[in-house]
Order: C-alpha cells, then sequence, then structure tokens
C-alpha cells in the first residue's frame, strides 16, 4: 500500500562574492600594481539521502532554502571567502522534479547520491586579474556570478513503517485520526474500514513515521473471511505491528480472546508476519473496568501493554514516542551501504554557457548577438566604466564576435545589441 507524499521547495545558491578594485600602496611608490582579489564562491544547494527519514513532511513547514553568498575579494590579493553549502536532507525514495517541466532531475535512492540542485555562481576577478602589458592599472573588476535558483517538486512513495492490527471496533481508525492528519471514517460497527488509510505521524521536527491503519481481522482472516486477508499483504511491508485490544469488555467480548485470535491469524497468513516485532496497546481506557482488563491482558502477552484512549488522548503521546524509539532500534528498509566516499554527484545540466558559443542576427534596426555565457559575463562587469568597455571590445574581438558581426555584413555606424546593451560599430 503506497500513497504519494509531495512537497515543493524553492532553492536558490549564493552568488559569488565581487571581485576588488584596489592598488598597493608602497612609502615611495605613489601608485603601485593592481591588488584587488577575487571574490569567493557562493554555497550551492545539495539534497542528500538520508536513510533515517520516511516522509516529507517536514517540507510543509518549510521550503525555502537559501545557500549564503560568497565573500568580497580584498586588496592586497585577498581572495573572498567561500560559503558553505547547503545541504537538504530527503528520505530515500524520493523523487526530484523540475517544477516548471516537470522534468525528472534525479530519483535519489541511496544515502551515497547527492544532487546539485541549485549551484552557488562563481567569485567575479580583482582588478588584478584584469592587468596586462598594455593596461597595467585596471580600474574596474568583476562582479559575482548569480547562484542558480529554481522551484523543486518532490516526491516521495511512501511505504508504511507501522501496520495497525486488531480486530474490528478495537480503535484503530480512531488513533490513526488523532495521531495523523487523516480522517478516517470511524463508527461504532464493525468494519468500518473498508480499505487501507495511511497517515504520517509527525514526533517532532525531522521525526516522523507512516502508519497504515487496515480493515479489522477476525476469525479466518488469513484464509478470505471477513477483509483482512488483502491487507495483510500490505502490512507484511512494515516495520513494526501496532496491536490494538479494545480493553472496555463492551459488547461481551473479551481483549484476551481478541488478542490470542488477531494473533493466530497474524501466524496463519504468514511466519514473516507473527515474527515481525509488535506492540501491544490496550485502548478505551476511559470506559470503567478497562483498567482490570488491561492487566488481564497483560499478563496473558507477556510483555507490556500501553494502555491508551483513543477517545480522550490518554497515554498517546507516550505512545507515538514509544512506537518511534522503537523504529530506532529496528533495521531500515532501505539497505545501509558500508560506509565509504564514493559519493555520486547527479548535476542538473545547464545550456552552455560558453563565451564562444553565440548566435548573431540581423533585425531591422540592429544586429543581434545572443549567447548565454557572452550575456552572463556582460551582467557582472560596468560598461560605463571606459576601462571596461575597452577591456570588452578586445574580448569581443577575441572571440569572434566582431568577425561574425562582418560576415553578416556590417557596416561602419550600425548598431549592435547584445541583450540590454547597444553600440555603434565603427570598424
Ligand atoms: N469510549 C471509547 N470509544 C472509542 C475509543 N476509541 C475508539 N472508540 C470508538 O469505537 C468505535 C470503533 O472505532 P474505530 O476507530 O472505527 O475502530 P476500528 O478498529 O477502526 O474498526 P474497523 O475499521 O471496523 O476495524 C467508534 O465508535 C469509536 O468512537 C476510546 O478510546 N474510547
Ligand atoms: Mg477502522
Amino acid at each position: 500500500m503506497q500513497f504519494v507524499d509531495r512537497a515543493r521547495i524553492y532553492v536558490s545558491a549564493g552568488a559569488g562574492g565581487d571581485g576588488c578594485v584596489s592598488f598597493r600602496r608602497e612609502k615611495y611608490e605613489p601608485a603601485g600594481g593592481p591588488d584587488g582579489g577575487r571574490g569567493g564562491d557562493g554555497g550551492s544547494v545539495f539534497l542528500e539521502v538520508d536513510p533515517a527519514m520516511s516522509t516529507l513532511l517536514d517540507f510543509r513547514y518549510k521550503n525555502q532554502y537559501k545557500a549564503e553568498r560568497g565573500g568580497h575579494g580584498q586588496g592586497g590579493n585577498r581572495e573572498g571567502k567561500s560559503a558553505p553549502d547547503l545541504v537538504i536532507k530527503v528520505p530515500p525514495g524520493t523523487v526530484v522534479k523540475d517544477d516548471e517541466t516537470g522534468e525528472v532531475l534525479a530519483d535519489l535512492v541511496r544515502p551515497s547520491q547527492r544532487l546539485l540542485a541549485a549551484r552557488g555562481g562563481k567569485g567575479g576577478r580583482g582588478n588584478a586579474a584584469f592587468a596586462t602589458a598594455t593596461r597595467r592599472a585596471p580600474s574596474f573588476a568583476e562582479k559575482g556570478e548569480p547562484g542558480e535558483a529554481r522551484w523543486l517538486r518532490l516526491e516521495l512513495k511512501v511505504i508504511a513503517d507501522v501496520g495497525l492490527v486488531g480486530y474490528p471496533n478495537a480503535g484503530k481508525s480512531t488513533l490513526l485520526s488523532v495521531i495523523s492528519a487523516a480522517k478516517p471514517k470511524i463508527a461504532p460497527y464493525p468494519f468500518t474500514t473498508l480499505s487501507p488509510n495511511l497517515g504520517v505521524v509527525k514526533v517532532e521536527t525531522g521525526k516522523s513515521f507512516v502508519v497504515a491503519d487496515i480493515p479489522g481481522l477476525i476469525e479466518g482472516a488469513h484464509a478470505g473471511v471477513g477483509l483482512g486477508h488483502d491487507f495483510l499483504r500490505h502490512v507484511e511491508r512494515t516495520r513494526l505491528l501496532v496491536h490494538i485490544v479494545d480493553c472496555s469488555g463492551m459488547e461481551g467480548r473479551d481483549p484476551v480472546d481478541d488478542y490470542r485470535q488477531v494473533r493466530e491469524e497474524l501466524a496463519l497468513f504468514s511466519r514473516n508476519l507473527a515474527e515481525r516485532p509488535f506492540i501491544v496497546v490496550g485502548n478505551k481506557l476511559d470506559i470503567p473496568g478497562a483498567e482490570e482488563n488491561l492487566q488481564r491482558l497483560e499478563e496473558a502477552v507477556g510483555q507490556d501493554v500501553v494502555g491508551i484512549s483513543a477517545a480522550t488522548g490518554q497515554g498517546v503521546k507516550e505512545l507515538v514516542y514509544r512506537i518511534w524509539r522503537t523504529l530506532q532500534q529496528l533495521p531500515s528498509p532501505v539497505q545501509e551501504e558500508p560506509a565509504g566516499d564514493e559519493v555520486e554527484v547527479i548535476q542538473i545540466p545547464r545550456s552552455s554557457r560558453r563565451l564562444s558559443d553565440f548566435t548573431v542576427r540581423r533585425e531591422e534596426d540592429a544586429f543581434v548577438v545572443e549567447g548565454e555565457g557572452l550575456e552572463l559575463l556582460m551582467e557582472r562587469h560596468d560598461l560605463e566604466n571606459p576601462d571596461t568597455l575597452r577591456w570588452w571590445l578586445v574580448l569581443l574581438e577575441d572571440i569572434g564576435v566582431i568577425e561574425a558581426l562582418r560576415n553578416a555584413g556590417i557596416k561602419d555606424g550600425d548598431t549592435v545589441r547584445i541583450a540590454e546593451w547597444e553600440f555603434e560599430y565603427l570598424s
């Protein structure tokens, strides 16, 4: 039995720090050489599998994740500090999709897998990096590159950790309704539950588990009497059974008989289920006389029985902690790999940012140059600065933009446009 847990999160990486404009100051040298350092890189955002998690519940409370930006470069060729990466833990089996396109970016299954969900921006170069034989004192530096940001859709096929079993009317659905947000049908007659209900139980931040509530089991359930048979198959995949017994003795039933009958049905269905770890819960302690039945039950069971009233909430919180603690001692459903440093980082492909990947197109009023790498680089520089502008025009020549414009038939006086920026072509 599975249901799909979903969440939407926003991940944004840190921008790179800005490069610095600075000149060495020496006692007898009024204008020393450029020594502005590079900015530090921005932090990236990673998604990483945490085998201890089984739900996406925490993402309902926090869905924005931002890594910090890199520090700015400084004089004396000091590089800015790089920001730490931000690692978000997700349960094993989380499928990560691009929220906009629905495209699957990663299927995070194993603890050693990491998705680079948003790349941090590179730090900008300081003015020292722009010095050449002919430009000894560059008055400009580069801004840090922006970090990537995107909305992600997380989807997890949830397998229940805990199966609620018990005789009809024991209060299984009532318990589920008070420990989770699930809204199962509850009524004072047997077989109210006709198909399994799943609920996510939050213990505290980062600690939650999934409970399956199945129809009540009666004598012959293992052979298909009642509804139990089909559903026993489903609880077979849970790690822990919580056996609910109605201790009220209402309707003339004996809790000890009910307990034994359900245990027997489990054993007849599969040895596996009979050997599954289980917690026994005596319910309906708000009814007079239930306490005595609880004691009798405890003696018959031979292990302690947790007493609760799903109706009043008595003992329920303690039960939830008890279940959580027990789960921690049980093997995780995902096979843990031997510890090693073989981490597989999954990358989200991005379009080419090579400066040489550009196109030239002729429009009515201008020649338009387009290229992601070129446009991103341009954004990081202030072309109002004449020093920067000279550097930029040489760069356009070097990477072949000017030649491509000539091939496209450009003449003196024509306008060239790159993103928002325009200039007049002069050969
Ligand atoms: N007094 C009292 N009544 C309870 C308590 N828990 C459940 N009930 C009642 O018992 C009846 C059966 O509860 P359900 O939660 O539907 O029982 P179930 O085990 O899911 O039953 P099936 O789905 O038929 O197997 C309902 O009338 C509940 O209101 C309790 O702690 N005290
Ligand atoms: Mg029910």
